[in-house]
């Protein structure tokens, strides 16, 4: 019988602990940017500003698979003519584009986005992306369905979406 009252105490005590740190998880990424679908959670869509006139752009994001993964099969925007998931190859030393079916977002872990890897390729831009700006996204998934997302405009040399400030000058070598 102690060990049954424990074990409720613990329970109680786990939830507490769970609930609190979903509310302070979700209050964070309101300001990153956090997408909830399905099982699964988008974090930080974001996008390299385009110098000049418009061609090609890229836009990279966060997956997290929950309890089950799912898979990213698609993507569609409006500031594009075509929209299409790129992954990198090594072909003789040389890092190549190509286009991927699908993106794997594994359970419990995440499939991510970013330069050097994965990423949505905006093809023939209909205008330059601009620095601070956003532009809508639409994810398609297996299971989640359509996602659409806001895809934060950030510098021209960016790495990520968050440590863009203070760094405009800086020259970043690839
Ligand atoms: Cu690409």
């Amino acid at each position: 019988m102690k060990n049954l009252i424990t074990a409720g105490a613990l329970a109680l005590v786990l939830s507490t602990a769970v609930s609190l740190t979903l509310s302070t998880s979700s209050r964070a990424a309101d300001m990153a940017g956090m997408y909830k679908a399905g099982d699964i959670t988008i974090i930080n869509p974001w996008a390299r500003a385009t110098p000049g006139k418009p061609r090609n752009g890229g836009a990279y994001l966060t997956i997290k698979g929950g309890a089950s993964g799912d898979e990213l099969t698609g993507v569609e925007s409006d500031v594009a003519k075509k929209t299409q998931l790129h992954g990198h190859n090594n072909e003789n030393g040389v890092m190549k584009m190509r286009q991927v079916k699908a993106i794997t977002v594994p359970a419990g872990g995440m499939a991510m986005l970013q330069p050097g890897g994965y990423h949505v390729m905006l093809m023939k831009l209909k205008y330059a992306l601009k620095e601070g700006e956003s532009f809508p996204l639409t994810l398609h998934f297996a299971k989640a369905g359509k996602v659409t997302v806001e895809v934060r405009i950030m510098s021209v040399g960016a790495m990520n979406a968050g440590k863009n400030t203070g760094h405009g000058k800086m020259k970043m070598k690839h």
